[in-house]
């Protein structure tokens, strides 16, 4: 399947996050890639990257990182594919808000979309919804999603009131 969602991260110790991304992106049946990339430690395959992914069909691109988290507003200014943050609280992250403030506090003119703390499905659940933007199919495949999730707090709820 053609990647239209690439999902980078700064090091392969993000993995067992973004495979949440992963697994969203399976069950939707949207094609997609996946590798480490790192803004500090291989800055020009990240610059070869973001300015190469948009001839190669990516349509949203979910970039993570960790601690000094640059990757996605690096990867951001180069592009104008949407980007979305997820900020990892990894093993050199001070609390988590060090990636979290590195990927949401981005200057004028170059967002970067972010998520929240390990958020990585719900990376893969925008990514999704913009691709659904222009695909039909998808689209009603995410209202389907969005409806069984209603469906689900109103069974809980019942169970609850029978107590
Ligand atoms: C960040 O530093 C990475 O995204 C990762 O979250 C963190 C730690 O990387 P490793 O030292 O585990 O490779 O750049």
């Amino acid at each position: 399947m053609k990647p239209l969602v690439s999902i980078i991260m700064g090091s392969t110790s993000d993995l067992p996050i973004m495979e949440e991304a992963v697994t969203f992106l399976k069950e939707f049946e949207i094609g997609y890639e996946i590798q480490a990339l790192s803004a500090h430690r291989t800055p020009e395959l990240v610059m070869d990257f973001a300015k190469k992914a948009k001839k190669r069909g990516v349509q949203v691109i979910i970039a993570a990182a960790g601690g000094a988290a640059h990757l996605p507003g690096v990867v951001a200014a180069f592009t104008s594919i949407p980007v979305i943050g997820v900020p990892i609280k990894s093993s050199n992250s001070i609390d988590g808000w060090d990636s979290v403030l590195s990927i949401l506090q981005m200057p004028s003119g170059i967002p970067v979309a972010t998520v929240a703390l390990n958020g990585a499905r719900n990376a893969a659940i925008l990514a999704t919804q913009i691709i659904g933007t222009g695909n039909k199919q998808v689209y009603n495949k995410l209202m389907d999603f969005k409806e069984s999730m209603k469906a689900k707090v109103i069974v809980a709820n019942s169970s609850i009131q029978q107590q």
